[in-house]
């Protein structure tokens, strides 16, 4: 009996408790079922800030590019109806918070039709926009706009191609240096619109322009561009091939002279190959790696380069 009791007592006790356990762990249960997709990393969102800029003229606005730094200022830019101005570039900044800290116009000098379509900002809180811009009795040009972190502008640099017709700035990157490249499409001399890249350093001074022309002798538009850590750059876009419609088009410049003078065939020594491979490819122009200094012929002033720099490694 008292083990029937005993055997009997420890149900009725172990059930209540067990139906006190399993309230408890059923609340934990659930509270652990809401927990689960913050413990396992999923996570909701919240809208922190809206802001919104109208121009001048009260009409239409388009932000086309965005970017943010390291302190979350957050850098927007685009084209804005202006006040007898026609579109002009608009770019504003925003502190972390959402409060705007400036707005620059751009109306360029055909006051018509400015439109940015890229933004980079650097280390140093700079500002970097590229567009087009109507020019005067030039048609639209590229013009590329540095501020510095208060929204002073530092510089504009327009470029207006062999054609003297449509040019865009479409996409825009700088570098650890400050140098500023940009590219797009720009209308060129019998070729149709072609690519256009250009490298200006930190003070605004172009460096190089260097234009793609497709097999199709027709319109080719590049749309990005990218720079490396060791100057090269990199474009893309699209490109009217020869009977194969559009293509993309993926062009890399490498810096002339290169990190290594001398070095030809890139094994980071100065040596016997690169000597003679200068002087195999002596008298021929064109685009060679043994055009050291990049003047479209390879020449004595290649084989001074090899020479002044022989037996040096990189
Ligand atoms: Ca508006
Ligand atoms: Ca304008
Ligand atoms: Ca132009
Ligand atoms: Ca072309």
């Amino acid at each position: 009996m008292m083990r029937k009791r005993f055997a009997e007592s420890q149900p009725v006790y172990g059930a209540a408790s067990w139906k006190r356990w399993t309230a408890f762990g059923k609340g934990w249960s659930l509270l652990l079922v809401g927990l689960l997709p913050l413990l396992a990393g999923a996570q909701g969102v919240r809208e922190a800030w809206v802001a919104r800029y109208n121009g001048p003229g009260n009409g239409t606005d388009y932000a086309t590019a965005l970017a943010v730094d390291s302190q979350g200022n957050v850098y927007v830019t685009g084209w804005s109806w202006g006040s007898g101005t026609n579109y002009d570039y608009a770019t504003v900044k925003y502190d972390a918070n959402g409060n705007e800290l400036w707005v620059r116009r751009y109306n360029g000098p055909g006051n018509g039709w400015d439109d940015a379509f890229a933004l980079a900002v650097d280390s140093q809180g700079n500002v970097y926009v590229t567009g087009s811009s109507v020019g005067s009795g030039t048609g639209s040009d590229y013009a590329t706009i540095k501020y510095d972190a208060n929204g002073n502008e530092l510089w504009v640099r327009r470029y207006n191609s062999p054609g003297n017709g449509g040019d865009a700035a479409l996409a825009l990157a700088v570098d650890s240096q400050g140098n500023v490249y940009v590219t797009g499409v720009s209308e060129g001399s019998g070729t149709g619109r072609d690519y256009a890249t250009i490298k200006y350093d930190a003070n605004g001074t172009q460096l190089w322009v260097r234009r793609y022309n497709g097999p199709g002798n027709s319109e080719d538009v590049a749309r990005a561009l990218a720079v490396d850590r060791q100057g090269n750059v990199y474009v893309t876009g699209w490109s009217i091939g020869s009977g194969t419609g559009d293509d993309y088009a993926t062009i890399k410049y490498v810096p002339c002279p290169g990190p290594c003078p001398g070095d030809v065939d890139g094994n980071q020594l100065v040596d016997d190959s690169d000597l003679l491979r200068v002087l195999f490819a002596f008298g021929q122009g064109g685009n060679l790696p043994e055009d050291l200094n990049c003047d479209g012929v390879i020449d004595d002033a290649d084989l001074l380069i090899v020479l002044f720099n022989f037996g040096r490694g990189c």
